[in-house]
């Protein structure tokens, strides 16, 4: 009993309200010109959007300002505020935002500070009701960080069409890679029992712009497409709806043989067809504005149109047609490697897909991983991208920290989404990002997507780490605009949800931006990358070398041995290098000319190599893992000194956490430099401490229950 109200208590229950918590501002002459703005309001309409987007509003300006004489049905004439979409406007202020409005799409808001007859207004409009709740929470979230209205002039809309989070959840609740507790779908008690969660999940997600889910893991189970299930689905959809939030599944390819009684799932077979064709027709009648089927085939044992010697796009244009009647989309994932194939695993997705490109039907989306191998801490950018310039490819992160510490280390992700969007491909020349690449600039595209895989369980603050949050919010605001900066974000995100003193929210900035170098030191540094621990991938494991197939085994991707380190993917190698365009291709395949933080990802190299600083590579590495625990140290330091601006909850749990990170960032470093140092022979370089327990101490660890791991992986 002791131990649960311990572990309830050790999360601040403040932290339930995420960056949506409205903190009454103190400065009094900001609240009387806030209050000015928005005491009178004439909020036009009143679909379930607007009602929520009302609620909002009220509850936000009520919160901030202490204000609950907030009218909400003013004279639009007279008003301090006037929301409504384009056609409930008065003619005179609809000509003076026309261009406004022309530009910001379906989704996109106008918020503006005019003189009306004579008097001063805010008008926040848009074309759809969907876009006035986007552009409710934007002024909240501005009002929210102190910023002036007084002239304010913000033209805002998403570059990137579908915003999506993918849960990894089972249906037992279990999370594949999570680290917040539970699943938060209830499926025993759906769809009679509407939990509070879905509702204020939903409205976190519509702030930040996102607008599709899928609810399943990839790795899926073929029940949640039957009526029992499909009937819990419809109720999520509902509560999901009037935050334009749109619900997909995921779709096990061998559902026609395992709950539709057909003998084979052969992507050309007519009654396998059929079976789709009827399951979608069903699924649209229950949820007329489903999303579609999210499917992994063909990938570490899932089924798929391989088993039956068809390829990827037969299977996804089958389901793309069963989708296609009612505006449906396939997202088929190009995660794939093979048990079958030698070749290295890097290789491997763009091998299979890229010869595809043109074939797949336009309502089939291609979701690629943002590196080629699997969400390390650092990877150069997926060679698919700009690659498949005839395919919708839209880019999958990783939100949940499955190779970044779990739910226990604070890193803060948007620096690593932001490296990889901001990558240069360079397949049509300079400035290709994958940014551009990927939100329709580069090609055309008949849609383009961002994808997470969530971090969100039910943990009382969601995400397990109360700085996992940050990760979660900066996702969706990436994939609203994916040219934001790191550090534009984390500055919203640090006054939204904790304070706007300078004293806290710059430090505090400037330890989040740097948080993930430091997980990239001390875990992965210069190129390293999968010497996880095998399963859990908690915790180091650079000497696992006795799995079943090679590329489970961490020395498959490190190499060391007594001449050297690194994955040599040259053309002396792998010839991985070659799927990069020129001059990439030229320059990753000389290590003089290739970014050390991508040095061993492309080559094998002697512990004597010289870096850039004058250091052998064997002293590079060490004093790299030093530097990451170094980092953490100083984020300890800097913790400390916030004490003054968040409660003592807050900061009693995040120290405890820092405090495990420091421990765990020790344990990477001695545990990977011990182990290779048995092939380096040489000792540590000075200013890197002696680690504090032996190799075999390290190697003899084992965490059967760690959180997160796929059942059938125990
Ligand atoms: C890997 C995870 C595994 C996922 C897989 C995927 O270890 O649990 O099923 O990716 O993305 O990173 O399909």
């Amino acid at each position: 009993m002791l131990l649960l109200m311990a572990t309830a208590f050790s999360q601040s229950v403040a932290d339930y309200d995420l960056w949506l918590s409205y903190q009454k501002i103190s400065d009094t002459e900001l609240v009387n010109k806030y209050r000015a703005q928005t005491n009178d309001i004439a909020f036009m309409g009143n679909s379930e959007t607007i009602i929520v987007a009302k609620e909002e509003l009220r509850l936000g300006l009520g919160n901030m300002l202490g204000n609950s004489s907030v009218i909400m049905n003013a004279d639009p004439n007279s008003a301090d505020l006037i929301v409504g979409t384009k056609d409930q406007l008065h003619t005179t202020i609809q000509n003076r935002l026309a261009k406004d409005l022309e530009q910001v799409g379906e989704e996109g808001f106008v918020i503006k500070a005019l003189v009306q007859k004579g008097k001063n207004a805010l008008v926040l409009t848009a074309n759809t009701d969907i876009a006035i709740l986007y552009g409710v929470f934007r002024l909240l979230e501005l009002m929210g960080q102190h910023q002036s209205l007084d002239k304010i002039n913000l033209v805002d809309a998403p570059k990137i069409d579908l915003r999506m989070l993918n849960h990894w959840d089972n249906l037992d609740r279990t999370v594949e890679r999570g680290y917040a507790g539970a699943s938060i779908w209830n499926w025993q008690k759906l769809p009679e029992y509407i939990d509070q969660r879905y509702i204020d999940y939903a409205r976190a997600n519509a702030s930040i712009g996102i607008n599709a889910v899928s609810l399943t893991n990839v790795n899926a189970n073929a029940l949640i497409l039957t009526p029992m299930y499909l009937e819990k689905v419809q109720a999520l959809a509902n509560v999901f709806r009037p935050y334009g939030i749109k619900v997909y599944l995921t779709a096990r390819f061998s559902a026609p043989i395992e709950i539709g009684g057909l003998d084979t799932a052969d992507p050309l077979d007519q009654n396998v067809q059929q079976w789709w064709d009827k399951k979608a027709a069903e699924i649209y009648g229950l949820i007329p504005d489903f999303g579609g089927f999210l499917v992994k085939a063909n990938s570490e044992g899932q089924p798929g149109p391989q088993n039956y010697d068809r390829n990827h796009v037969d299977g996804a244009n089958m389901m793309a047609k069963a989708l296609q009647p009612h505006d449906g989309n396939v997202i088929w994932r190009a995660f794939v490697y093979s048990e079958h194939d030698a070749d290295d695993r890097a290789k491997q997705a763009y091998s299979e897909f890229v010869p595809y490109d043109g074939q797949f039907m336009d309502n089939v989306l291609v979701q690629t991983k943002n590196g080629a191998i699997d969400f390390q801490p650092r990877e150069p950018f997926h060679p698919m991208f700009g690659a498949m310039p005839k395919t919708s490819q839209i880019i999958e992160f990783q939100i949940t920290q499955e190779y970044l510490g779990f739910s226990t280390h604070l890193v803060f992700l948007p620096k690593l989404f932001e490296e990889v969007l901001d990558s240069d491909t360079y397949r049509k020349g300079k400035g290709s990002t994958v940014a551009k690449a990927i939100d329709g600039s580069l090609y055309d595209k008949k849609m383009t997507g961002m994808v997470g895989v969530a971090n969100i369980g039910s943990d009382l603050n969601w995400t397990g780490h109360p700085f996992a949050q940050a990760n979660w919010y900066g996702f969706g605001r990436l994939a609203w605009n994916p040219y934001l900066d790191a550090e534009t974000i984390a500055d919203e995100w640090l006054r939204l949800t904790y304070s706007n003193e300078n004293a806290f929210v710059n430090p505090m900035k400037e330890l989040l931006i740097d948080s993930r170098e430091a997980v990239v030191n001390y875990m992965n540094p210069l190129g390293l990358h999968h010497i996880f621990d095998t399963g859990h991938h908690y915790g180091p494991g650079p000497w696992v070398s006795e799995l079943g197939r090679p590329e489970w085994n961490p020395t498959y991707y490190h190499n060391a041995d007594v001449n050297g380190i690194g994955f040599d993917r040259t053309t002396k190698g792998s010839n991985a290098v070659a799927q990069y365009a020129e001059p990439l291709r030229l320059l990753w395949n000389d290590p003089k000319t290739t970014p050390e933080k991508y040095l061993l990802w492309f080559h094998h190299l002697p512990w004597d190599y010289v870096l850039e600083d004058g250091n052998t590579l064997w002293d590079g590495i060490a004093l790299k893992y030093q530097e990451g625990v170094n980092q953490v140290a100083e984020m300890i330091s800097t913790w400390k000194k916030m004490k003054p601006y968040v409660s003592e909850e807050q900061h009693r749990e995040v120290k405890m956490l820092l405090n495990i990170q420091l421990k765990e960032a020790k344990w990477w470093r001695d545990a990977c430099l011990l182990y290779f140092q048995t092939f380096s022979n040489k000792d540590l370089p000075k200013g890197v401490e002696k680690p504090t327990q032996s190799l075999d101490y390290f190697k003899s660890l084992k965490f059967p229950f760690a959180p997160g791991i796929r059942p059938q992986w125990d």
